[in-house]
């Protein structure tokens, strides 16, 4: 006999998809835009998955209407997006360019008038090379550029936009772009990643108040990459290896946006790497725990760690029979109820969402023109329930956003990973939703679903 568990949802929680400027807008250089670091890097030989870019991307800039119509057919409730700061800022400070804030002025009406709410992202990872070239991340002068380009967004956007987002996952900022190199821009060095987690964490925490000033009544947070860590073994140097780990992932960012300082044990780790928090002045770290409405999560796997790993904070499984996404990375949905636990009774976030969860699996049309993506369907089916299960336990979860709304530009591997419910043909740009993609429409008419 199969036995059928009903999973409900409340009736006000955020449904909802989530992309990003640089995955899947193009027209990289249209109407004034300026370069991003992700433009200089990515037209660098060698540094992407067959030296793919994002030059045309999903071309969304141009098919943003019939984007949102795929949206409001699939009816999302939310979508949650980012800002290419240089397509507004070209130089990163200074001179508007007006034509990119007329873009994401359209695109906001757009969804509002489809019954959609923007959840707008101001930095996720394209910083105008302009500020790259002063310093970037590393430098102080960009954490106050970041203000400014906070204030120039919510002026115009401030009296539509309701839930603001200031970074998307600054660990990646930090360790993927300068201490690991793979992403923009690219380099590997300690100290420079240091003083990128204290200034992105800086700009947060000064965007904070900019942002409630120009948007009355908005709701403000930040979106992490918090993984849940777990030893291999039991043993003495496995338990210290995932308490680092725990530490680099997740409290080198939490302990200091709630009011906590920078944990002891990962600033003295990474004084023994050479590098220091020196960039910290008085006053910082009261900027930084600035009161927030919600904290995001991304999540996607879990880290299980062992002291023959290197310590380098990278979500891994150790070599056992898992079963993976095409990213290699592991499936295990009861990570996701273990972190929002962890997370809400450790930290007490005013709110949470799941500002992204999903799974790449390059399923495409058969020859009916279906796109059959059970995995990717289960995988969230269950990443649900367990998020349904950490409610429960008194989780004040309000939304979940699938990554992504469509596929697009995966960053170092190009477009070799597809994320999207929504299959794309690079060629011809047309968009095929897949299974995935109608089972959670259906999610969202029904607010939950069976469990079988
Ligand atoms: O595609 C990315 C996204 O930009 C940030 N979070 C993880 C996703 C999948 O790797």
């Amino acid at each position: 006999m199969t036995v059928t568990k009903q999973i409900t949802f409340p009736q006000n929680f955020i449904w909802g998809a989530a992309t990003a400027a640089y995955q899947i807008e193009g027209a990289w250089d249209e109407d004034g835009a300026g370069e991003s670091i992700w433009d200089r890097f990515s037209h660098t030989e060698g540094k992407v998955h067959e030296e793919h870019c994002g030059d045309t991307a999903c071309d969304h800039y141009h098919r943003w209407q019939d984007d949102l119509d795929l949206m409001q057919s699939l009816n999302l409730r939310a979508y949650r997006f980012s800002i290419a700061w240089p397509r507004v800022l070209p130089d990163g400070r200074g001179a508007v360019n007006l034509a990119g804030l007329d873009y994401y002025d359209r695109l906001v009406d757009g969804l509002l008038a489809r019954g959609i709410r923007p959840f707008v992202t101001l930095y996720h990872w394209d910083l105008p090379q302009a500020l790259e070239d002063t310093g970037g991340w590393p430098a102080r002068s960009t954490a106050e550029a970041f203000v400014e380009y906070a204030d120039v967004v919510s002026r115009r956007l401030g009296d539509r936009v309701t839930d603001w987002i200031t970074h998307n996952e600054p660990w990646c900022t930090a360790f993927l772009g300068h201490m690991f190199g793979v992403h923009a821009p690219g380099h590997r060095d300690a100290a420079k990643t240091a003083a990128t987690v204290h200034h992105t964490l800086l700009s947060h925490g000064w965007a904070v108040p900019v942002l409630r000033r120009n948007s009355p009544g908005a709701r403000v947070g930040i979106v992490l990459n918090p993984v849940d860590v777990t030893p291999a073994t039991q043993s003495q140097a496995d338990l210290q290896a995932a308490v680092l780990q725990d530490g680099l992932m997740n409290r080198l960012f939490l302990d200091p946006l709630y009011g906590r300082n920078y944990p002891a044990d990962v600033v003295a780790y990474v004084e023994q790497q050479g590098a220091t928090f020196k960039s910290v002045q008085p006053g910082d770290l009261e900027a930084v725990a600035a009161p927030t409405d919600f904290l995001g999560i991304n999540m996607y796997s879990r880290a299980v760690v062992s002291a023959a790993d290197a310590p380098d904070g990278k979500p891994m499984v150790t070599d056992k029979d898992v079963e993976r996404t095409e990213m290699g990375w592991e499936v295990y949905p009861p990570a996701l109820y273990n972190l929002l636990c962890r997370l809400y009774f450790d930290y007490k976030p005013a709110s949470l969402i799941i500002a992204e969860n999903g799974a790449s699996y390059s399923d495409g049309p058969d020859e009916t023109g279906r796109v059959v993506d059970t995995r990717r369907l289960r995988y969230i089916r269950d990443h649900l329930a367990q998020a349904r299960r950490a409610m429960d336990a008194g989780v004040p979860l309000k939304g979940y956003f699938v990554w992504s709304l469509m596929d697009n530009f995966e960053w170092s591997f190009g477009y070799s990973q597809r994320f999207g419910i929504v299959w794309v043909d690079y060629d011809t740009q047309q968009r095929i939703p897949k299974d995935s993609a109608f089972w959670y429409r259906d999610v969202i008419t029904n607010n939950g679903f069976d469990l079988i």
